[in-house]
């Protein structure tokens, strides 16, 4: 199926110059805050999660994509369960197939594949080892950026993620590779893996296999591909912490462009308050005379109205101030 994007913006050439961030050295604080006000993304390395857990959940993963499609879409589900081609409610469409699940194992209410699986136990215990190793570095990464901005508690953000309550999800993403994806269609689009949007939540955390096709959105408009590194993980800020930092953090746009010859996979954990929680501009970080510039919302409010959305709606604008 061809999917359609606008047309496609050369990356710039020459070295990447997406941050590197090294979270076991302290020092890195500044680095980071940088990062998220420069960017909205940035690459971490010496995280501390093993790559034995990443590599069992990478094949796991791998080895569900591979099934027929008729055992797949037995638990096809919305919003979480398997889809294809779909994403979301709205007409998007992309040259992709995915696994949606909450991420809070402790609710008691983790994926939904129990009797798909040969092997359903190994699944489900990589995806929850994963999910909690990959929470405690992004509550680490927070409890940094907090430091480097000079606020406090130094749990202010973290809390919102490690409470029992959070709203947090994982996506498990299959990228085939796509024959047309050199083939003009409509004068001059290409074919689209994941279309360009901002994720809604605070954080959130992607690490892929070796195969490229993300892209960032830079603050001049331009678009630079993301040099795949399949032993680091990728930060993108959301949504939330736009707002949270009233503005200061940049909810980066970004995209998957298609592949024609490998396939590309991808785990993305979003970082996401409880649903009562309330955003808004943190009066801690904002200066006497600085002015708000988003409506308070909490993130139930939120979440029902950017699931109402077209992906690549700037889904904040209704929630500034006039
Ligand atoms: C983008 C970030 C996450 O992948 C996601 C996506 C969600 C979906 O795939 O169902 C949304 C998209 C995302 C934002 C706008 C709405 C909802 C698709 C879409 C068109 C799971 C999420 O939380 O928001």
């Amino acid at each position: 199926m061809a999917v359609l994007s606008k047309p496609v913006t050369e990356p710039k050439s020459g070295l990447s110059p997406i941050p590197v961030i090294d979270i076991s050295d302290p020092e890195s604080k500044n680095a980071l805050v940088k990062a998220c006000e420069d960017f909205g993304f940035f690459k971490v390395i010496n995280h501390g999660v093993s790559a034995e857990l990443v590599s069992v959940l990478e094949h796991e993963a791998v080895e569900f994509f591979s099934l027929p499609k008729s055992e797949k879409t037995q638990v096809a589900g919305y919003p979480f369960g398997y889809g294809n081609n779909k994403i979301g409610r709205n007409g998007d469409v992309g040259w992709v197939e995915y696994l949606l699940m909450n991420a809070n194992f402790d609710s008691g209410s983790g994926p939904l594949f129990q009797d798909l699986l040969q092997n359903p136990g190994t699944f489900r215990k990589a995806l929850e080892e994963y999910t909690i190793s990959v929470r405690k570095m992004t509550c680490e990464v927070l409890e940094m950026i907090t430091d480097g901005l000079g606020i406090k508690p130094r749990n202010i953000l973290s809390n919102l993620v490690s409470d029992q309550n959070t709203d947090s999800i994982f996506r498990l993403n299959h990228y085939p590779p796509c024959p047309l994806v050199n083939v003009k269609i409509n004068g001059g689009k290409n074919v689209i893996g994941f279309g360009e949007h901002t994720d809604p939540q605070i954080i959130s955390v992607l690490r892929s296999n070796n195969t490229s096709g993300l892209q960032i959105n830079l603050t001049d408009g331009s678009w630079i591909s993301v040099p795949s590194d399949h032993s680091s993980f990728f930060f993108n800020v959301g949504d939330s912490l736009q707002v949270m930092t009233n503005g200061r953090f940049k909810s980066v746009r970004h995209r998957v462009l298609a592949n024609s010859r490998k396939s590309r996979v991808s785990m993305i954990y979003f970082a996401g308050p409880a649903l009562t929680q309330r955003i808004a501009p943190l009066t801690c970080l904002m200066d006497n005379e600085e002015e708000r510039l988003y409506e308070e919302f909490t993130w139930s409010e939120y979440r029902s109205s950017a699931y109402k959305s077209r992906l690549s709606d700037n889904r904040l604008q209704q929630f500034e101030r006039k």
